[in-house]
């Protein structure tokens, strides 16, 4: 077992690190980042006594690690399992590389929503001396670990943010395995080509030093293929077997459908706790046979959180019976708010969502329940135990976790989920009622036919989706990458999965 790929340590490489040292009033304290594949990656790394490499972005992070900025996690009183190494960006770099490149750039790219889409040559070469970084540090990593004896590491690294980092590492660490999860959906190739001559190509160059590049679909994957056979001269590609041929290294595509910790928030949703939340609910939003509506999103242009209001607001307008009828919680918690449209398009939803409270809302019911805040798991269980329908209408989205999220957490199978038909979560799950957002007359049918449903016919659905959820939590996801990077390697890996109780 020794010698098999799951004795290996991975360096791991992201963008966000799993633990950030921030200084407060009272001292340096420790935050977690919110989010399940942080508490997915972390026992593989622990377990394999790993390196994760990311960028530190914590105001306390420099003086908690040392001169190369390395620090052993978890802290104490936690005995040590894997080291953690900071990247240090400048106020610059996080301008260049994240703000601008990744998010001004890749995101708006890979979701289609090419007006927001803003280059600079600057943000370019920042991006890519950002990504030097990254790949230097994984070097050093590599040659320390090597220098230790025991297995080789195998690379992984995650997203947009590190497109260039994999054939940075390719060619200055020879007999590597190196891989990557891209989460978010990769453009057609007439998309790609709307950057300047010479970045698309770079990007794929980048993005075939690895191995094995991972997407939640088949549908992004074939895209990449397509992105490299039509804009980067010099490639063979085999379309049934997935690969991609550039300079003498081959690179395979594979979808592996992301996934939530089930369990935990199947727990979550099933507590003590949970179910007098969700009476309180119940009783402030959905009483006398209303019923309550759900969204929980970052504040995203990618999200159709002003799409959905729309659809809202002409059901409201034109079945004038169900006002009164639902009222909608939306969660909607900013983000990158560094960046102009992040915030033109948080002043718009609260603007709309006042307009519909002051054009609907009665002294009894409000309309559109508006939070802002971010909420720990234990909250977002209860809001999505309690609600009959959820509502995710993103325009693009990889995956969409929310979605799974809210079907673990229905444990009375009482509610609907709508779902845009443009996210992965849409590919893989059955039983949501599906909608296309740009469409807002078919959004306002989704929504009718939701409302309307029978709760025998809501619970079959829900059955059957929290059935197939089950059979593929975000263990399951990462059993299934890391059983292809074992079989490319030639051995046999499982992941850790929790113990159950
Ligand atoms: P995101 O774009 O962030 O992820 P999503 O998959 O929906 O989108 O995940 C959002 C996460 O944030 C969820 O776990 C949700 O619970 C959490 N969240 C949202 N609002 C919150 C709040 N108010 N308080 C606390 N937590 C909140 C990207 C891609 C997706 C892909 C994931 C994983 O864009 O398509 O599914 O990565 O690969």
């Amino acid at each position: 077992m020794e010698s098999s790929a799951s004795a290996r340590p991975v360096i791991l490489l992201s963008n966000r690190e799993p633990y950030e040292h921030v200084r407060t009033p009272a001292g340096v304290t420790l935050r977690r980042p919110p989010g399940g594949l942080v508490s997915a990656l972390d026992p593989t790394l622990r377990r394999t006594h790993g390196v994760w490499v990311a960028w530190g972005s914590g105001s306390a992070d420099r003086e908690t690690a040392d001169a190369a900025g390395r620090v052993a996690v978890p802290p104490p009183p936690a005995e040590p399992m894997y080291t953690l190494r900071r990247v240090w960006l400048d106020a610059a770099d996080v301008e260049g590389y994240y703000l601008g490149f990744a998010n001004s750039v890749l995101w708006p790219l890979c979701h289609l929503l090419i007006h927001h889409l803003q280059f600079r040559d600057e943000e370019w070469a920042r991006y890519q001396r950002v990504n030097e970084r990254f790949a230097a540090a994984a070097r050093e990593e590599v040659s320390r670990l090597r220098r230790a004896g025991g297995p080789d590491p195998t690379v992984w690294i995650h997203d947009y943010h590190l497109a260039l980092a994999a054939a940075s590492l390719r060619g200055t660490v020879p007999g590597i395995f190196i891989h990557q999860f891209w989460h978010i959906p990769f453009p057609p190739p007439e998309i790609l080509h709307l950057l300047p001559y010479g970045v698309s190509e770079a990007l794929l160059r980048g993005l075939l030093g690895n191995d094995l590049l991972a997407f939640h679909t088949d549908r992004y994957a074939v895209n990449f293929l397509e992105c490299a056979a039509q804009l980067l001269p010099g490639t063979t590609v085999d379309r049934g077997n997935l690969t991609v041929q550039y300079a003498g290294h081959v690179t395979s595509l594979a979808a592996f459908p992301i996934s939530i910790d089930v369990h935990r928030f199947e727990s979550l949703a099933a507590d003590a706790s949970a179910a007098m939340a969700v009476s309180d609910l119940r009783r402030r939003y959905a009483s006398d046979g209303r019923q309550l509506g759900v969204s929980v999103d970052r504040v995203d242009y990618t999200k159709g959180i002003p799409e959905r209001l729309r659809a809202l607001d002409l059901l409201w307008e034109r079945a004038p019976e169900l006002r009164g009828r639902v009222t909608m919680l939306v969660v909607a918690v900013p983000s990158r708010t560094e960046l102009p449209p992040y915030q033109a398009l948080e002043e718009e939803i609260l603007q709309t969502v006042e307009a519909i409270n002051l054009r609907y809302g009665t002294s009894t019911w409000t309309p559109i329940v508006y939070l802002t805040e971010s909420m720990p798991p234990s909250a977002l269980a209860s809001i999505y135990r309690a609600a009959d329908l959820c509502l995710v209408s993103s325009l693009q989205d990889g995956m969409n976790l929310v979605a799974k999220e809210f079907i673990a957490c229905q444990i009375d199978e009482r509610g609907v989920l709508v779902l845009s038909r443009f996210t992965g979560a849409a590919e893989e799950i059955d039983g949501a009622v599906l909608v296309n957002p740009f469409n807002v007359d078919g959004f306002v049918k989704g929504i009718l036919a939701a409302l309307e449903m029978p709760a025998a016919e809501r619970a079959r659905r829900m059955h059957a989706m929290r059935e197939q959820l089950r059979l593929a939590t975000v263990f399951d996801w990462l059993n299934a990458v890391m059983a292809r990077v074992d079989a490319m390697m030639g051995t046999a890996v499982l992941a850790d999965a929790p113990a159950r109780p």
